[in-house]
């Protein structure tokens, strides 16, 4: 097989470049290792930046996120037994954030691309990636025990953060940085009315929780766990109990409370893989880059990946112009690493880090206090929340 631009991976970050590119005519094949019911049964973010937003109405996929997503201008930060509100389109110049769950975001990108017959070949084995230095790369891959080839320009690595694609780049060209918590996040889906109706981040001695939705009548909650923890060790009586004792106690009143219909634990990483570009392989999203959800900006993070990508490649093949693909790593890069910034900031604000001294506690709750009383600093909150511009 041939086309011009072979994307690894079937998550959202690989289909919104798919269905970017395809409408502007430029052929596209998409390998994912699973089926797509596989793919959509995975339960990850919720909170999408007004950038990323746009860029599903501009791959004409924002029709359903608009009807059925919410707009929400600012979230509750809990603590001490209180609440204090992040106004986030006072603070951010009149900016707000969609609440519109990845799964959903990702069924819409499905759909388009089938509407579209966009190629999606599923269930594929022992990706490889070939010649990406040479001006003719490929790709071969099994799918139900044959080997087949697809001969491209371009090779966009979108397959997350366990992919083949990163693992491509030779060890001695590839620089990774890494920091690990000493924390995970015990999160539930239930179908449940939520307890507020913007998000309630919450910094409390036992630990942090986040009170999160997926609509009016589906919660999505996390506390945080030791790393030590499983999810068999958490019946949904327990975890409702310990979300309780870290809220505000009028807020843990009001909690209506239901069977988990979905119950995970995620370690939490912060990780950023340079280059971004080796030859014609291009990384995007977790492929490149994690971070800790605490500030949201995982699936937020892959978006200016895509814009820039995107614009890049339409440069490259309507006005033979390279240097967008050029730029590239180290565009994405400049802004990966502010969200970087910003995801750590927010994680350390509000967790329990069990090794903290009592000089660092202090610390601590002065940059709690100082945020809180700081205009500036909830208008660096506000501005990095609602998305960076690209
Ligand atoms: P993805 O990992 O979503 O997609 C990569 C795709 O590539 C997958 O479908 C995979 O099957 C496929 N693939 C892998 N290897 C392949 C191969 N060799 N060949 C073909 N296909 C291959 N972000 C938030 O903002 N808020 C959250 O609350 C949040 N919670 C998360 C919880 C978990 C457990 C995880 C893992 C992530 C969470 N994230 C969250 C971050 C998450 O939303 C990612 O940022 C988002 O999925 C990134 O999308 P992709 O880059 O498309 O990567
Ligand atoms: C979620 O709804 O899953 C969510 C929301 C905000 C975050 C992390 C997760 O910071």
């Amino acid at each position: 097989m041939k086309t011009q631009v072979c994307i690894i991976g079937g998550g959202p970050s690989g289909l919104l470049i798919a269905q970017l590119l395809h409408l502007k005519g430029i052929e596209t094949i998409l390998l994912e290792k699973h089926t797509r019911e596989y793919v959509l049964s995975r339960i990850r973010a919720g909170v999408l930046e007004h950038g990323f937003a746009a860029l599903m109405r501009e791959a004409q996929c924002g029709e359903r996120m608009d009807r059925e997503g919410e707009i929400h201008e600012g979230f509750f930060i809990a603590h001490d037994d209180r609440l204090d509100r992040m106004d986030l389109h006072k603070h951010s110049g009149g900016n707000s954030v969609l609440v519109y769950g990845q799964t959903e975001l990702t069924r819409d990108l499905y759909e388009a691309r089938e509407r579209l017959h966009g190629a999606v070949i599923h269930n594929v084995e022992d990706v490889r990636l070939h010649d990406l230095e040479s001006a003719s790369p490929h790709v071969t891959y099994s799918v139900g025990g044959a080997t087949e080839r697809i001969d491209c320009d371009y090779v966009v690595g979108a397959d997350g953060f366990h992919g083949v694609s990163r693992k491509s780049i030779p060890a001695d060209v590839l620089k990774e940085h890494e920091k690990i918590y000493p924390f995970g996040w015990l999160g539930i889906l239930s179908r449940t009315k939520p307890v507020s109706p913007e998000l309630i981040y919450a910094k409390h001695e036992r630990g942090f929780a986040l009170c999160s939705l997926r609509s009016q009548v589906l919660s999505r909650y996390y506390i945080q766990v030791p790393l030590s923890d499983a999810v068999e060790d958490w019946s949904d009586e327990a975890f409702w109990a310990e979300l309780k004792r870290r809220l505000p106690s009028q807020v843990a009143q009001q909690m209506i409370t239901g069977p988990s219909i979905e119950k995970s634990i995620a370690p939490l990483r912060s990780f950023v893989a340079e280059p971004m570009r080796y030859g014609n392989l291009f990384l995007a999203g977790d492929a490149a880059h994690i971070v800790p959800p605490t500030g949201a900006r995982g699936l937020n993070s892959a978006a200016s990946d895509i814009y820039y990508l995107y614009h890049a490649m339409l440069a490259h093949y309507q006005r033979g112009d390279d240097s967008g693909l050029n730029g590239y790593s180290a565009k994405a890069l400049k802004r990966i690493w502010k969200a970087q910034r910003f995801s750590w900031w927010m994680t350390t604000l509000l967790h329990t880090f069990p090794d903290n001294s009592s000089y660092d506690k202090r610390l601590q709750q002065t940059e709690l206090d100082y945020l809180l009383s700081s205009e500036a600093a909830q208008r660096s909150l506000a501005e990095n929340y609602v998305g960076l511009p690209f």
